[in-house]
């Protein structure tokens, strides 16, 4: 099983794909846990760039482009290795990422990125996404917090720096997503407290394990 975890900044997926993970492995699985931007050698370079708050006058086109390389190498060298292995992959972002932030976001044509994100995944999607909706704010909170903790306000800070406006668009377009594909995306409420966040992942991962008969 390939699982995405979506959001705006700060709502959580980190955490929730921890819980999921620890919960997979007390069963006795070995799920693989990964992210984009960065689940690779190319990948971590690439991260370093498009989060970088001193990274300037990015195009919405050459970082679109950066995004897709990143996933291109991520689906090739890790994703389908691992769910050929046999592996449940547990991904922080991918396609609705591209779909929210550069289309609803940065005004991209969404339809024309669906086929840009198919070229470069050749056509793979996951079988459940967990999109952790909760207000801007409240997300946007976390995240400097955190930032601030672990020092990454500037070379993290990139996305963050962006307009209430752009987050808003960012959210508002991850629930149109959920609402087009509502069999594939399932909407967990992330202003809940931790414990609360990760039951509901579970459980919509059983569901979706026992709708693909694997349960
Ligand atoms: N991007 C990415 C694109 O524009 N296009 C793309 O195609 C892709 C793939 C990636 C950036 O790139 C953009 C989107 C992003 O802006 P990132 O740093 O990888 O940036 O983003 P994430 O790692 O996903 O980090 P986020 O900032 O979005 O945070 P998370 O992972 O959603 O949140 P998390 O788990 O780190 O938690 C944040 C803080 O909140 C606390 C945690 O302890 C932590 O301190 N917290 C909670 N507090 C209270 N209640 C809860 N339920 C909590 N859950 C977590």
């Amino acid at each position: 099983m390939f699982v995405s975890f979506e959001g705006i900044e700060g709502a959580g997926k980190t955490c929730a794909l921890k819980v999921l993970a620890d919960h997979l492995q007390r069963q006795g699985l070995d799920p693989l846990v990964t992210r984009e931007p960065g689940g690779t050698y190319l990948g971590r370079g690439l991260r370093s760039i498009l989060l970088d708050a001193r990274t300037r006058h990015l195009s919405p086109r050459a970082e679109l482009f950066l995004f897709l390389a990143d996933r291109a190498q991520h689906v090739a060298e890790v994703i389908v290795p691992a769910l050929e292995a046999g592996q449940i992959v547990l991904c922080d972002r991918y396609v609705d990422s591209t779909l929210a932030y550069q289309g609803h976001g940065r005004g991209i044509d969404v339809e024309w990125l669906r086929t840009a994100c198919l070229s470069a995944t050749d056509g793979l999607m996951p079988d459940l996404t967990l999109l952790l909706d909760l207000p801007v704010n409240c997300g946007l909170g976390r995240a400097g917090q955190r930032n601030r903790e672990e020092g990454t306000v500037i070379s993290e800070g990139r996305f963050d720096a962006e307009s209430i406006r752009f987050h808003e668009q960012v959210r508002q377009g991850y629930r149109i997503l959920a609402e087009e594909e509502p069999d594939r995306i399932a909407v967990v409420d992330a202003s809940q407290p931790l414990d609360d966040v990760g039951m509901q992942c579970i459980s919509a991962f059983t569901k979706c394990q026992q709708r693909m008969g694997r349960g």
